[in-house]
Protein backbone atom coordinates (compact mmCIF):
# COMPACT_ATOMS: atom_id res chain seq x y z
CA UNK A 1 0.00 0.00 0.00
CA UNK A 2 3.01 2.34 0.07
CA UNK A 3 4.20 3.68 -3.57
CA UNK A 4 6.23 7.07 -2.72
CA UNK A 5 3.34 9.03 -4.19
CA UNK A 6 -0.39 8.17 -3.84
CA UNK A 7 -2.84 9.39 -6.14
CA UNK A 8 -5.36 10.97 -4.24
CA UNK A 9 -8.93 12.04 -5.39
CA UNK A 10 -7.51 15.60 -4.73
CA UNK A 11 -6.19 16.84 -8.53
CA UNK A 12 -2.55 16.67 -7.54
CA UNK A 13 -0.14 13.53 -6.21
CA UNK A 14 1.06 13.58 -2.56
CA UNK A 15 4.73 12.82 -2.21
CA UNK A 16 4.15 10.96 1.31
CA UNK A 17 6.37 12.23 3.97
CA UNK A 18 6.64 10.45 7.20
CA UNK A 19 4.85 13.02 9.55
CA UNK A 20 2.04 12.60 7.06
CA UNK A 21 0.56 10.06 9.49
CA UNK A 22 2.03 11.90 12.59
CA UNK A 23 0.45 12.93 15.73
CA UNK A 24 2.29 15.59 17.43
CA UNK A 25 2.49 15.74 21.47
CA UNK A 26 3.63 19.77 22.78
CA UNK A 27 5.59 20.07 25.87
CA UNK A 28 5.85 22.98 27.91
CA UNK A 29 9.00 21.70 29.94
CA UNK A 30 8.43 23.98 32.70
CA UNK A 31 5.19 22.37 33.56
CA UNK A 32 4.93 18.79 32.26
CA UNK A 33 7.18 17.04 34.83
CA UNK A 34 9.44 17.56 37.94
CA UNK A 35 12.37 15.23 38.79
CA UNK A 36 14.38 17.24 41.00
CA UNK A 37 11.34 18.84 43.41
CA UNK A 38 12.28 22.49 42.56
CA UNK A 39 8.69 23.44 41.46
CA UNK A 40 9.88 23.48 37.84
CA UNK A 41 9.53 20.70 35.22
CA UNK A 42 12.74 19.46 33.91
CA UNK A 43 14.46 16.85 31.29
CA UNK A 44 15.01 14.50 32.98
CA UNK A 45 11.20 15.01 34.04
CA UNK A 46 10.47 14.24 30.08
CA UNK A 47 12.24 10.99 29.71
CA UNK A 48 10.48 9.62 32.71
CA UNK A 49 7.46 10.05 30.74
CA UNK A 50 8.06 8.88 27.44
CA UNK A 51 7.12 5.23 28.12
CA UNK A 52 3.43 6.95 28.51
CA UNK A 53 4.32 9.19 25.54
CA UNK A 54 5.08 6.08 23.65
CA UNK A 55 1.41 4.55 24.70
CA UNK A 56 -0.12 7.29 23.98
CA UNK A 57 0.97 6.88 20.03
CA UNK A 58 2.48 10.36 19.22
CA UNK A 59 5.76 10.09 17.17
CA UNK A 60 6.56 13.84 17.45
CA UNK A 61 7.49 16.03 20.81
CA UNK A 62 7.27 19.52 20.01
CA UNK A 63 9.39 20.69 23.27
CA UNK A 64 9.00 24.38 23.85
CA UNK A 65 12.07 26.44 24.47
CA UNK A 66 14.67 24.43 26.73
CA UNK A 67 17.47 26.62 26.21
CA UNK A 68 19.63 29.05 28.43
CA UNK A 69 17.49 32.11 29.15
CA UNK A 70 16.02 34.69 32.07
CA UNK A 71 12.89 33.74 31.89
CA UNK A 72 11.10 37.44 30.91
CA UNK A 73 8.65 35.10 29.15
CA UNK A 74 9.54 31.46 29.55
CA UNK A 75 12.27 30.91 27.22
CA UNK A 76 10.88 32.24 24.57
CA UNK A 77 13.75 35.21 25.52
CA UNK A 78 17.02 33.33 24.84
CA UNK A 79 20.66 34.31 26.04
CA UNK A 80 21.95 30.91 24.62
CA UNK A 81 21.49 28.99 21.76
CA UNK A 82 23.36 26.01 22.74
CA UNK A 83 22.97 26.45 26.17
CA UNK A 84 20.48 24.11 28.23
CA UNK A 85 18.38 26.64 30.89
CA UNK A 86 19.92 25.04 34.38
CA UNK A 87 16.32 24.52 35.85
CA UNK A 88 15.67 21.89 32.64
CA UNK A 89 18.69 19.89 32.75
CA UNK A 90 22.02 19.53 30.86
CA UNK A 91 23.02 19.13 27.38
CA UNK A 92 24.01 15.69 28.36
CA UNK A 93 20.66 15.42 29.56
CA UNK A 94 19.42 16.83 25.88
CA UNK A 95 21.17 14.03 24.30
CA UNK A 96 19.79 11.29 26.75
CA UNK A 97 16.28 12.62 25.58
CA UNK A 98 17.20 12.42 22.04
CA UNK A 99 18.26 8.87 22.17
CA UNK A 100 15.48 7.78 24.65
CA UNK A 101 12.70 9.23 22.68
CA UNK A 102 14.41 8.15 19.52
CA UNK A 103 14.15 4.33 20.68
CA UNK A 104 10.73 4.57 21.46
CA UNK A 105 9.90 6.44 17.37
CA UNK A 106 10.09 9.53 18.68
CA UNK A 107 11.81 12.37 17.32
CA UNK A 108 12.39 15.58 19.29
CA UNK A 109 11.39 19.05 17.91
CA UNK A 110 12.80 22.02 19.24
CA UNK A 111 11.58 25.66 19.10
CA UNK A 112 13.71 27.79 17.35
CA UNK A 113 13.11 31.30 18.41
CA UNK A 114 14.79 33.83 16.14
CA UNK A 115 12.65 37.13 15.42
CA UNK A 116 14.21 38.58 18.93
CA UNK A 117 16.89 37.02 21.50
CA UNK A 118 17.05 37.92 25.51
CA UNK A 119 18.40 41.36 26.27
CA UNK A 120 21.04 39.26 27.97
CA UNK A 121 22.09 37.36 25.01
CA UNK A 122 25.69 38.28 23.94
CA UNK A 123 24.88 39.81 20.76
CA UNK A 124 22.76 42.11 22.51
CA UNK A 125 25.01 42.61 25.51
CA UNK A 126 27.97 43.75 22.47
CA UNK A 127 25.09 45.68 20.74
CA UNK A 128 23.87 48.07 23.19
CA UNK A 129 27.82 49.10 24.29
CA UNK A 130 28.39 51.58 21.23
CA UNK A 131 26.57 52.87 18.00
CA UNK A 132 29.87 51.38 16.58
CA UNK A 133 30.12 48.01 18.21
CA UNK A 134 30.47 45.08 15.60
CA UNK A 135 26.88 43.77 16.72
CA UNK A 136 25.28 46.81 16.82
CA UNK A 137 23.95 46.00 13.19
CA UNK A 138 22.63 42.74 14.75
CA UNK A 139 19.77 44.52 16.08
CA UNK A 140 17.04 47.05 15.13
CA UNK A 141 18.25 50.23 16.44
CA UNK A 142 16.30 53.99 15.29
CA UNK A 143 17.10 57.80 16.41
CA UNK A 144 13.98 59.19 18.20
CA UNK A 145 11.81 61.05 16.47
CA UNK A 146 11.69 64.39 15.72
CA UNK A 147 9.87 65.39 18.71
CA UNK A 148 12.29 63.20 20.81
CA UNK A 149 10.01 60.49 21.21
CA UNK A 150 9.51 56.33 20.07
CA UNK A 151 10.55 56.31 16.08
CA UNK A 152 7.09 55.28 14.91
CA UNK A 153 3.89 53.96 16.27
CA UNK A 154 4.83 49.91 16.01
CA UNK A 155 3.06 48.10 19.29
CA UNK A 156 4.19 45.28 21.12
CA UNK A 157 2.32 42.08 21.28
CA UNK A 158 2.26 42.02 25.07
CA UNK A 159 1.14 45.90 25.41
CA UNK A 160 2.43 49.45 24.86
CA UNK A 161 4.88 50.48 22.16
CA UNK A 162 7.71 47.73 20.39
CA UNK A 163 10.52 50.82 21.26
CA UNK A 164 12.56 51.05 24.49
CA UNK A 165 15.24 54.04 24.45
CA UNK A 166 18.76 52.73 25.35
CA UNK A 167 19.74 55.70 27.50
CA UNK A 168 23.37 55.57 26.98
CA UNK A 169 23.90 55.22 23.27
CA UNK A 170 20.69 57.84 22.49
CA UNK A 171 18.84 54.96 20.22
CA UNK A 172 15.47 53.12 20.41
CA UNK A 173 15.68 49.33 19.81
CA UNK A 174 12.64 47.60 18.58
CA UNK A 175 11.24 44.88 20.08
CA UNK A 176 7.88 43.46 18.93
CA UNK A 177 7.30 41.68 22.15
CA UNK A 178 8.52 42.54 26.06
CA UNK A 179 11.23 44.90 26.00
CA UNK A 180 13.79 42.32 27.54
CA UNK A 181 13.29 40.70 23.85
CA UNK A 182 14.89 42.92 21.04
CA UNK A 183 14.54 41.24 17.45
CA UNK A 184 16.87 40.58 15.79
CA UNK A 185 18.35 41.89 12.53
CA UNK A 186 17.33 39.52 9.52
CA UNK A 187 18.76 42.02 6.95
CA UNK A 188 22.19 41.13 8.71
CA UNK A 189 23.29 38.60 6.49
CA UNK A 190 25.87 38.20 9.59
CA UNK A 191 22.25 37.11 11.65
CA UNK A 192 21.36 34.90 9.03
CA UNK A 193 24.72 32.91 8.94
CA UNK A 194 24.43 32.82 12.97
CA UNK A 195 21.19 31.16 13.21
CA UNK A 196 22.15 29.12 10.45
CA UNK A 197 25.27 27.72 11.92
CA UNK A 198 23.32 27.02 15.10
CA UNK A 199 20.20 25.28 13.25
CA UNK A 200 23.15 23.03 12.38
CA UNK A 201 24.49 21.89 15.60
CA UNK A 202 21.56 21.08 16.64
CA UNK A 203 20.57 18.49 13.59
CA UNK A 204 23.95 16.94 14.04
CA UNK A 205 22.49 16.10 17.54
CA UNK A 206 19.80 14.18 16.00
CA UNK A 207 16.55 16.12 16.39
CA UNK A 208 13.73 15.77 13.66
CA UNK A 209 13.17 19.26 13.02
CA UNK A 210 11.97 22.80 14.46
CA UNK A 211 8.56 24.55 15.25
CA UNK A 212 9.92 27.90 14.16
CA UNK A 213 8.54 30.91 16.99
CA UNK A 214 6.45 34.05 14.98
CA UNK A 215 8.57 32.94 12.09
CA UNK A 216 5.84 35.36 9.67
CA UNK A 217 7.73 38.27 11.38
CA UNK A 218 11.52 38.36 10.44
CA UNK A 219 11.11 39.56 7.19
CA UNK A 220 9.82 43.03 8.44
CA UNK A 221 10.04 46.28 6.79
CA UNK A 222 10.21 48.56 10.17
CA UNK A 223 10.59 52.30 8.96
CA UNK A 224 7.22 51.21 6.92
CA UNK A 225 5.95 49.77 9.47
CA UNK A 226 5.48 46.64 8.21
CA UNK A 227 6.21 43.49 10.60
CA UNK A 228 4.40 40.23 9.38
CA UNK A 229 4.84 38.92 5.70
CA UNK A 230 7.37 41.46 5.04
CA UNK A 231 9.14 41.72 1.48
CA UNK A 232 12.21 39.08 2.40
CA UNK A 233 10.47 36.41 4.40
CA UNK A 234 10.27 34.09 1.28
CA UNK A 235 13.72 34.29 0.13
CA UNK A 236 14.82 33.59 3.61
CA UNK A 237 13.02 30.84 4.38
CA UNK A 238 14.64 29.67 1.08
CA UNK A 239 17.83 30.47 1.95
CA UNK A 240 17.24 28.67 5.88
CA UNK A 241 16.02 25.72 3.83
CA UNK A 242 19.30 25.38 1.27
CA UNK A 243 21.82 26.47 4.74
CA UNK A 244 20.29 23.81 6.80
CA UNK A 245 17.41 21.12 6.64
CA UNK A 246 16.67 21.34 3.22
CA UNK A 247 18.99 17.99 3.03
CA UNK A 248 17.46 16.19 6.02
CA UNK A 249 14.51 14.74 6.23
CA UNK A 250 13.06 16.86 9.10
CA UNK A 251 9.76 18.50 9.99
CA UNK A 252 9.26 21.95 9.92
CA UNK A 253 6.51 23.92 11.45
CA UNK A 254 6.04 27.98 10.81
CA UNK A 255 4.10 29.69 13.50
CA UNK A 256 2.50 31.97 11.30
CA UNK A 257 -0.61 34.50 13.12
CA UNK A 258 -0.78 36.18 9.86
CA UNK A 259 -0.95 33.72 7.47
CA UNK A 260 -4.00 33.27 4.99
CA UNK A 261 -4.09 30.06 2.86
CA UNK A 262 -2.64 31.72 0.15
CA UNK A 263 0.10 32.45 1.96
CA UNK A 264 0.54 29.46 3.51
CA UNK A 265 0.81 28.05 0.17
CA UNK A 266 4.00 30.40 -0.15
CA UNK A 267 5.77 28.94 3.06
CA UNK A 268 4.74 24.65 2.59
CA UNK A 269 3.88 24.13 -1.39
CA UNK A 270 6.27 21.53 -2.44
CA UNK A 271 7.92 23.39 -4.81
CA UNK A 272 9.17 26.21 -2.68
CA UNK A 273 11.56 24.42 -0.39
CA UNK A 274 10.40 26.31 2.33
CA UNK A 275 8.25 24.72 5.75
CA UNK A 276 6.30 21.65 5.79
CA UNK A 277 3.38 23.46 7.50
CA UNK A 278 2.55 26.53 8.89
CA UNK A 279 0.86 26.57 12.03
CA UNK A 280 -2.05 29.40 11.25
CA UNK A 281 -4.88 30.57 13.59
CA UNK A 282 -7.53 31.79 11.78
CA UNK A 283 -9.95 29.35 13.59
CA UNK A 284 -8.57 30.41 16.75
CA UNK A 285 -9.31 33.78 16.33
CA UNK A 286 -12.55 33.69 14.35
CA UNK A 287 -14.62 34.90 17.59
CA UNK A 288 -11.92 37.43 18.73
CA UNK A 289 -13.14 40.84 19.15
CA UNK A 290 -11.75 43.09 16.08
CA UNK A 291 -10.35 45.69 18.59
CA UNK A 292 -9.78 44.04 22.19
CA UNK A 293 -8.99 40.37 20.23
CA UNK A 294 -9.06 37.46 22.62
CA UNK A 295 -9.45 39.97 25.61
CA UNK A 296 -13.37 40.09 24.24
CA UNK A 297 -14.58 36.97 22.45
CA UNK A 298 -17.75 36.79 20.79
CA UNK A 299 -20.29 34.20 20.97
CA UNK A 300 -19.30 30.88 19.89
CA UNK A 301 -20.45 30.48 15.98
CA UNK A 302 -20.48 27.15 14.52
CA UNK A 303 -21.26 28.18 11.36
CA UNK A 304 -18.18 30.99 11.34
CA UNK A 305 -16.06 28.36 12.70
CA UNK A 306 -16.78 25.14 9.99
CA UNK A 307 -16.39 27.92 6.96
CA UNK A 308 -12.60 28.60 8.62
CA UNK A 309 -11.91 25.10 8.87
CA UNK A 310 -13.37 23.81 5.65
CA UNK A 311 -11.49 26.90 3.87
CA UNK A 312 -8.52 26.09 4.74
CA UNK A 313 -8.70 21.97 4.30
CA UNK A 314 -9.80 22.77 0.55
CA UNK A 315 -6.97 25.33 -0.23
CA UNK A 316 -4.30 23.03 1.10
CA UNK A 317 -6.25 20.31 -0.56
CA UNK A 318 -3.54 19.34 -3.09
CA UNK A 319 -0.54 21.18 -2.18
CA UNK A 320 0.81 22.20 1.24
CA UNK A 321 -0.23 20.57 4.52
CA UNK A 322 -1.92 21.58 7.46
CA UNK A 323 -1.51 21.12 11.02
CA UNK A 324 -4.88 20.62 13.17
CA UNK A 325 -5.39 21.85 16.85
CA UNK A 326 -7.07 23.70 19.08
CA UNK A 327 -4.73 24.38 21.80
CA UNK A 328 -1.18 25.16 22.58
CA UNK A 329 0.96 26.84 24.93
CA UNK A 330 -0.85 30.42 24.35
CA UNK A 331 -4.21 29.18 24.26
CA UNK A 332 -6.96 28.76 26.65
CA UNK A 333 -7.61 24.92 27.54
CA UNK A 334 -9.93 23.66 24.16
CA UNK A 335 -12.54 21.60 26.46
CA UNK A 336 -13.18 25.25 28.67
CA UNK A 337 -13.57 26.97 25.59
CA UNK A 338 -15.28 25.05 23.32
CA UNK A 339 -16.88 22.19 25.18
CA UNK A 340 -18.54 22.02 29.03
CA UNK A 341 -16.12 21.14 31.25
CA UNK A 342 -18.63 21.36 33.98
CA UNK A 343 -21.36 19.18 32.57
CA UNK A 344 -20.41 17.22 29.66
CA UNK A 345 -16.35 17.17 30.70
CA UNK A 346 -15.53 13.74 28.80
CA UNK A 347 -18.14 13.93 25.56
CA UNK A 348 -17.40 17.56 24.44
CA UNK A 349 -13.62 16.48 25.12
CA UNK A 350 -13.61 13.72 23.03
CA UNK A 351 -15.93 15.53 20.49
CA UNK A 352 -13.72 18.25 20.17
CA UNK A 353 -10.33 15.64 19.59
CA UNK A 354 -12.58 13.09 17.43
CA UNK A 355 -13.29 16.76 14.70
CA UNK A 356 -10.01 17.98 14.51
CA UNK A 357 -7.79 14.42 14.06
CA UNK A 358 -10.12 13.39 11.55
CA UNK A 359 -9.25 15.85 9.22
CA UNK A 360 -6.88 16.12 6.60
CA UNK A 361 -3.36 17.56 8.37
CA UNK A 362 -0.88 16.72 10.91
CA UNK A 363 -3.02 17.51 14.72
CA UNK A 364 -1.20 18.46 17.40
CA UNK A 365 -2.01 17.51 21.49
CA UNK A 366 -1.40 20.36 23.80
CA UNK A 367 0.40 18.43 26.96
CA UNK A 368 -2.50 17.84 29.59
CA UNK A 369 -5.69 17.90 26.02
CA UNK A 370 -5.34 14.28 26.25
CA UNK A 371 -6.98 14.58 29.54
CA UNK A 372 -9.11 17.02 29.29
CA UNK A 373 -7.39 19.46 31.61
CA UNK A 374 -9.34 23.03 32.28
CA UNK A 375 -9.13 26.43 32.43
CA UNK A 376 -7.60 27.86 36.08
CA UNK A 377 -10.30 29.76 37.72
CA UNK A 378 -7.85 32.37 39.76
CA UNK A 379 -9.05 35.39 41.71
CA UNK A 380 -5.91 37.38 42.19
CA UNK A 381 -3.95 38.89 39.63
CA UNK A 382 -0.70 37.41 42.10
CA UNK A 383 -1.71 34.05 40.94
CA UNK A 384 -1.04 34.98 37.12
CA UNK A 385 2.77 34.46 36.17
CA UNK A 386 2.57 34.95 32.19
CA UNK A 387 4.46 38.43 31.62
CA UNK A 388 1.50 38.92 28.85
CA UNK A 389 -1.49 38.58 30.99
CA UNK A 390 0.44 40.76 33.96
CA UNK A 391 1.12 43.44 31.44
CA UNK A 392 -2.48 43.84 30.28
CA UNK A 393 -3.61 43.56 33.76
CA UNK A 394 -1.54 46.76 34.57
CA UNK A 395 -3.24 48.91 31.24
CA UNK A 396 -6.76 47.59 31.53
CA UNK A 397 -6.50 48.63 35.15
CA UNK A 398 -4.69 51.85 34.28
CA UNK A 399 -7.24 52.63 31.74
CA UNK A 400 -10.14 52.39 34.72
CA UNK A 401 -11.14 48.60 34.04
CA UNK A 402 -11.14 46.63 37.79
CA UNK A 403 -8.89 44.26 38.49
CA UNK A 404 -11.87 41.61 39.02
CA UNK A 405 -12.77 42.22 35.60
CA UNK A 406 -9.93 41.92 34.54
CA UNK A 407 -9.33 38.43 36.03
CA UNK A 408 -12.93 36.99 35.36
CA UNK A 409 -12.06 37.51 31.55
CA UNK A 410 -8.44 36.46 32.16
CA UNK A 411 -9.61 33.06 32.93
CA UNK A 412 -11.08 32.29 29.85
CA UNK A 413 -8.41 33.99 27.85
CA UNK A 414 -4.74 34.16 29.75
CA UNK A 415 -2.26 32.37 28.61
CA UNK A 416 -1.26 30.69 31.74
CA UNK A 417 -4.83 28.64 31.15
CA UNK A 418 -1.99 26.25 29.68
CA UNK A 419 0.28 26.31 31.89
CA UNK A 420 -0.83 25.36 35.11
CA UNK A 421 1.33 21.41 36.15
CA UNK A 422 -0.04 18.51 34.22
CA UNK A 423 -2.04 16.51 36.11
CA UNK A 424 -0.46 13.09 36.79
CA UNK A 425 -2.27 11.56 39.30
CA UNK A 426 -4.58 12.37 42.40
CA UNK A 427 -1.10 12.64 44.72
CA UNK A 428 0.04 16.47 46.28
CA UNK A 429 0.53 18.60 43.60
CA UNK A 430 -0.65 15.69 41.22
CA UNK A 431 2.46 13.75 40.97
CA UNK A 432 4.22 17.21 39.32
CA UNK A 433 6.70 17.73 41.70
CA UNK A 434 7.74 17.23 45.53
CA UNK A 435 8.69 20.47 46.06
CA UNK A 436 6.60 23.94 45.46
CA UNK A 437 5.59 24.67 41.56
CA UNK A 438 6.57 27.84 40.22
CA UNK A 439 2.35 28.29 39.45
CA UNK A 440 -0.81 26.61 41.20
CA UNK A 441 -2.36 23.76 39.97
CA UNK A 442 -5.86 23.78 38.87
CA UNK A 443 -7.66 21.97 41.83
CA UNK A 444 -9.84 19.82 39.45
CA UNK A 445 -6.24 17.50 39.48
CA UNK A 446 -8.26 15.83 42.10
CA UNK A 447 -10.50 14.11 39.66
CA UNK A 448 -8.95 14.52 35.99
CA UNK A 449 -5.21 12.96 36.18
CA UNK A 450 -3.64 10.37 33.91
CA UNK A 451 -3.33 7.94 36.51
CA UNK A 452 -7.11 7.74 36.18
CA UNK A 453 -7.75 7.97 33.31
CA UNK A 454 -4.86 5.43 31.80
CA UNK A 455 -7.06 2.38 33.75
CA UNK A 456 -10.28 3.73 32.44
CA UNK A 457 -11.24 2.43 29.13
CA UNK A 458 -13.97 4.92 28.72
CA UNK A 459 -11.46 7.90 29.13
CA UNK A 460 -10.79 10.94 27.19
CA UNK A 461 -7.35 9.41 27.36
CA UNK A 462 -8.65 6.39 25.84
CA UNK A 463 -10.02 8.51 23.43
CA UNK A 464 -7.19 10.00 22.43
CA UNK A 465 -4.97 7.09 22.29
CA UNK A 466 -7.88 5.48 19.71
CA UNK A 467 -7.89 8.27 17.12
CA UNK A 468 -3.34 8.52 17.24
CA UNK A 469 -4.20 5.10 16.39
CA UNK A 470 -6.63 4.83 13.38
CA UNK A 471 -4.63 7.54 11.42
CA UNK A 472 -1.63 5.46 11.34
CA UNK A 473 -4.28 2.77 10.55
CA UNK A 474 -6.39 4.48 7.70
CA UNK A 475 -4.89 6.38 4.97
CA UNK A 476 -8.20 7.67 4.03
CA UNK A 477 -7.52 9.80 6.84
CA UNK A 478 -4.35 10.86 6.08
CA UNK A 479 -5.00 11.51 2.54
CA UNK A 480 -8.86 11.63 2.04
CA UNK A 481 -10.57 14.53 0.38
CA UNK A 482 -12.61 16.59 2.69
CA UNK A 483 -15.62 17.52 1.70
CA UNK A 484 -18.13 19.56 4.17
CA UNK A 485 -22.05 18.88 4.89
CA UNK A 486 -25.14 20.87 5.74
CA UNK A 487 -22.76 24.09 6.44
CA UNK A 488 -25.32 26.14 7.35
CA UNK A 489 -26.48 23.66 9.86
CA UNK A 490 -25.82 26.05 14.05
CA UNK A 491 -25.55 23.26 16.28
CA UNK A 492 -23.97 20.12 14.07
CA UNK A 493 -20.40 19.74 12.22
CA UNK A 494 -20.52 16.85 9.62
CA UNK A 495 -18.02 16.43 6.75
CA UNK A 496 -16.85 13.23 4.63
CA UNK A 497 -13.38 12.48 3.96
CA UNK A 498 -13.06 10.44 0.42
CA UNK A 499 -10.24 7.75 -0.55
CA UNK A 500 -10.54 5.89 -3.25
CA UNK A 501 -13.13 3.29 -2.38
CA UNK A 502 -12.96 4.61 1.32
CA UNK A 503 -15.05 7.07 2.60
CA UNK A 504 -15.30 8.39 6.38
CA UNK A 505 -18.44 10.50 7.28
CA UNK A 506 -17.35 12.82 10.63
CA UNK A 507 -20.91 13.71 12.89
CA UNK A 508 -20.57 16.52 15.64
CA UNK A 509 -23.21 17.56 17.89
CA UNK A 510 -21.14 20.86 19.24
CA UNK A 511 -24.34 21.62 21.81
CA UNK A 512 -25.23 21.23 25.52
CA UNK A 513 -28.71 19.47 24.51
CA UNK A 514 -29.97 16.41 22.19
CA UNK A 515 -30.13 17.40 18.10
CA UNK A 516 -32.27 16.03 15.82
CA UNK A 517 -31.95 16.56 12.16
CA UNK A 518 -31.96 15.08 8.47
CA UNK A 519 -29.23 13.48 6.87
CA UNK A 520 -28.96 13.95 3.10
CA UNK A 521 -29.76 11.54 1.25
CA UNK A 522 -25.83 11.17 0.34
CA UNK A 523 -24.54 10.00 3.53
CA UNK A 524 -27.08 7.53 4.57
CA UNK A 525 -25.23 4.95 4.81
CA UNK A 526 -23.88 1.73 6.99
CA UNK A 527 -20.34 0.81 7.89
CA UNK A 528 -17.85 0.30 10.28
CA UNK A 529 -18.15 2.95 13.44
CA UNK A 530 -13.99 3.54 13.86
CA UNK A 531 -15.33 5.97 17.28
CA UNK A 532 -18.10 7.40 18.89
CA UNK A 533 -18.17 9.19 22.43
CA UNK A 534 -21.65 7.54 22.89
CA UNK A 535 -22.88 4.11 22.07
CA UNK A 536 -23.13 4.67 18.19
CA UNK A 537 -23.42 1.98 15.95
CA UNK A 538 -22.68 1.72 11.93
CA UNK A 539 -25.32 3.16 10.56
CA UNK A 540 -26.87 6.66 9.68
CA UNK A 541 -30.66 7.06 9.28
CA UNK A 542 -32.50 9.74 7.43
CA UNK A 543 -33.61 10.74 11.06
CA UNK A 544 -30.97 11.14 13.99
CA UNK A 545 -30.90 12.04 17.02
CA UNK A 546 -27.50 13.24 18.46
CA UNK A 547 -26.86 13.43 22.21
CA UNK A 548 -25.14 16.46 23.75
CA UNK A 549 -21.95 16.99 22.53
CA UNK A 550 -22.07 13.31 20.55
CA UNK A 551 -19.76 12.74 17.82
CA UNK A 552 -18.87 9.58 15.73
CA UNK A 553 -16.91 8.32 12.56
CA UNK A 554 -18.67 5.84 10.07
CA UNK A 555 -16.48 3.66 7.10
CA UNK A 556 -17.53 2.85 4.21
CA UNK A 557 -16.03 0.47 1.67
CA UNK A 558 -17.54 1.71 -1.59
CA UNK A 559 -19.01 -1.98 -2.50
CA UNK A 560 -20.69 -2.38 0.74
CA UNK A 561 -22.50 1.38 0.56
O1 LIG B 1 3.73 33.62 20.17
C1 LIG B 1 3.46 34.63 19.25
C2 LIG B 1 2.37 35.53 19.58
O2 LIG B 1 2.04 36.34 18.75
C3 LIG B 1 1.71 35.39 20.90
O3 LIG B 1 2.45 36.05 21.85
C4 LIG B 1 0.34 35.88 20.82
O4 LIG B 1 0.32 37.24 20.53
C5 LIG B 1 -0.34 35.70 22.13
O5 LIG B 1 0.01 34.49 22.69
C6 LIG B 1 -1.82 35.72 21.91
O6 LIG B 1 -2.37 35.63 23.12
C7 LIG B 1 5.01 33.09 20.22
C8 LIG B 1 5.09 32.11 21.36
O7 LIG B 1 4.24 31.04 21.09
C9 LIG B 1 4.79 32.82 22.64
O8 LIG B 1 4.74 31.95 23.74
C10 LIG B 1 5.86 33.86 22.85
O9 LIG B 1 5.55 34.62 23.98
C11 LIG B 1 5.99 34.78 21.64
O10 LIG B 1 6.01 34.08 20.41
C12 LIG B 1 7.29 35.53 21.71
O11 LIG B 1 8.36 34.68 21.50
Amino acid sequence: MTPSRLKTQDARTFERKWWHAATVYQIYPRSFCDSDGDGIGDIPGIISKLDYLQSLGISIIWLSPIFTSPMDDNGYDISDYRGIAPEFGSLADFDRLVSEARKRGIGILLDLVVNHTSDEHPWFEQARRSRDNPYRDYYIWRDPSSTGGVPNSLTSSFGGPAWTLDPATGQYYLHLFSRRQPDLNWENPKVRAEIYEMMNWWLDRGIAGFRMDVIDLIGKQVDAEITTDGPHLHSYLQEMNRETFGSRDVLTVGEAWSATPAAALLYSAHDRRELSMVFQFEHVTQDWDETYGKWKAKPFDLVGLKAVFGKWQLALANDGWNSLFWGNHDLPRAVSRYGDAARYHVESAKMLATVVHLMKGTPFVYQGEEIGMTNVSFSSVEQYKDIETLNMHRLHVEAGMSSEDFIRGANESSRDNARTPMQWSAATNAGFTTGSPWIELNPNHATVNVATQVADERSIWNHYCKLIGLRKQHEVIVYGHYQSWLDQHPDVFIYTRTLQQDRLVVVANFRPEEVTLTIPEELRQRGTCLISNYNRVGAIEENITLRPYEAFALLTHQTSR
